[in-house]
């Protein structure tokens, strides 16, 4: 005892004169890009997407997703830039509406395309996050009512099944649904995505249905593949975003901000901690349901991060909310506030609602056709993980959205997310100078654990 006691102060002392440095980056954090099958592969006609985007004016310019950036035919090319890229994770999603194009009809060559791309990038050093379910359904799925069919739960895990049977063996990681609120934005609260709802009052069934369908595929995959001795990790891909009042003093936007950032962001987050999913908007809407099979289901905390709003409440004049962003502040080519200070206050959210739980970044990325901002974006936000990891907090990789630009959903192909350019017609993928300094940085802070100046 009185040895340890000694030997305790004797290191105080010597880590007081000669302070460790705490550690950045280690050698296994995953540097990734992320992207979705709807917006790059093409061809996805059984998909409810595929008949929105032939709806006439749902698509800016009238675009469509029909060749996207025909990535089945560039997996070679795209796999090497992956490389010059230093990229160790691919995080990519398998479709749905392609695997089963009918109920309990699926297509063996579609699975069996995606394994081989994942044993391939296995050979290239690169391992892969799968997400299940990235905004598009089968048709047949939206047709009996898409999120509000209570059957979907059941009819989800079918196909999950189906891809972890086939898949599972090479999959260190599962997202089981990508952005479930946006989901609901865009297609319940707003109609800028199928099914094109329109209305608050629609999103509780939804919502409960997205977390059962995520429980059940989680139990699904951890059955199937921890019986055969894998130890896959299964969460969520969540959109978080900084809700802030636009006007500090007046209560109702700080209202606004608050409702928000508890609907939004963390219902459904918390309803993986007690199975409760539970909030109120007084008149419009509200959910009260324990969902007991939902409790322990993320493995890990998937955080996709943008950028945040000022929320404006305006009594007299419609639109009663306005989403802004901060006077003067520096936006992205979409309008996005430029916001890394947002990361940081949504880790510090994380780390005290789910501690100890291991985080990944599974996407981040702007638009920026002419490339002027992406390698400020990137450095400010890859420093605020720096600062966090330094702190102790078990953030393993950073996703970045995305590697070229693609099918940007109601924006169609006028928002360039790329690192790599894409040429219409010939679909010729380019570099952007930020693709260049991505590979630069990604070798440097291998070696040095820092990000470059
Ligand atoms: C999302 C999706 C991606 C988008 C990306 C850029 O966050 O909406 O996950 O499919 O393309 O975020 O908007």
């Amino acid at each position: 005892m009185m040895h340890f006691r000694i030997s305790a102060i004797l290191l105080a002392a010597l880590g007081w004169a000669l302070p460790v440095p705490a550690l950045g980056f280690t050698p296994d954090f995953r540097f990734c890009v992320a992207t979705a099958a709807h917006q790059i592969e093409g061809g996805n006609f059984d998909s409810d997407w595929d008949r929105w985007e032939q709806t006439p004016g749902k698509i800016k310019s009238g675009h469509d997703a029909r060749v996207a950036t025909d990535s089945w035919n560039h997996v070679d090319e795209d796999v090497s830039h992956m490389k010059d890229l230093g990229i160790d994770l691919y995080r990519f999603s398998v479709e749905w509406a392609k695997i089963e194009p009918a109920p309990g009809h699926y297509r063996m060559d579609e699975v069996i395309r995606y394994r081989d791309l994942v044993r391939r990038l296995r050979t290239e050093g690169i391992e892969s996050m799968v997400t299940l379910h990235h905004f598009t359904l089968p048709k047949w799925v939206a047709d009996r009512g898409g999120w509000d069919w209570d059957g979907i739960t059941g009819a989800f895990d079918g196909y999950v099944a189906h891809v972890a049977e086939t898949l599972g063996p090479d999959v260190p990681f599962w997202v089981t649904i990508n952005e479930p609120m946006t989901v609901i934005a865009g297609g319940y609260v707003s109609d800028v995505f199928p099914p094109g709802k329109n209305s608050l009052g629609s999103i509780a069934r939804p919502m409960q249905n997205m977390v059962r369908a995520h429980a059940r595929a989680y139990h699904t995959i951890h059955r199937i593949l921890d019986s055969k001795g894998f130890r896959p990790k299964v969460g969520f891909a969540h959109h978080l975003r900084n809700f802030d009042p636009a006007r500090r003093a007046n209560p109702l936007d700080r209202y606004l901000a608050r409702k928000f950032d508890e609907v939004f962001n963390w219902s459904i987050p918390l309803a993986t901690l007690d199975g409760k999913l539970r909030w109120k908007v007084p008149f419009l809407t509200r959910s009260n349901v324990f969902i007991p099979e939902a409790i322990g289901t993320q493995d890990f905390f998937g955080l996709n991060y943008y950028s945040r709003d000022r929320l404006r409440f305006s009594l007299f004049k419609a639109p009663f909310i306005r989403r802004e962003t901060s006077r003067g502040a520096d936006t992205t080519e979409l309008g996005w506030e430029v916001y890394p200070v947002g990361l940081d206050r949504l880790l510090i959210e994380i780390r005290t609602l789910f501690p100890g739980m291991e985080i990944h970044l599974t996407e981040n990325g702007l638009a920026d056709r002419d490339d002027n901002q992406r390698i400020p974006f990137i450095r400010d936000h890859l420093a605020v993980l720096e600062r966090h990891i330094r702190d102790g907090a078990p953030i393993r990789s950073y996703c970045h959205w995305t590697l070229n630009d693609n099918f940007e959903w109601a924006e169609g192909y006028t928002a360039n997310f790329g690192l790599y350019s894409l040429e219409p017609v010939t679909l010729k993928r380019t570099p952007r100078a930020s693709a260049i300094w991505f590979g630069k940085m990604t070798r440097s802070v291998k070696q040095t654990g820092r990000i470059p100046e």
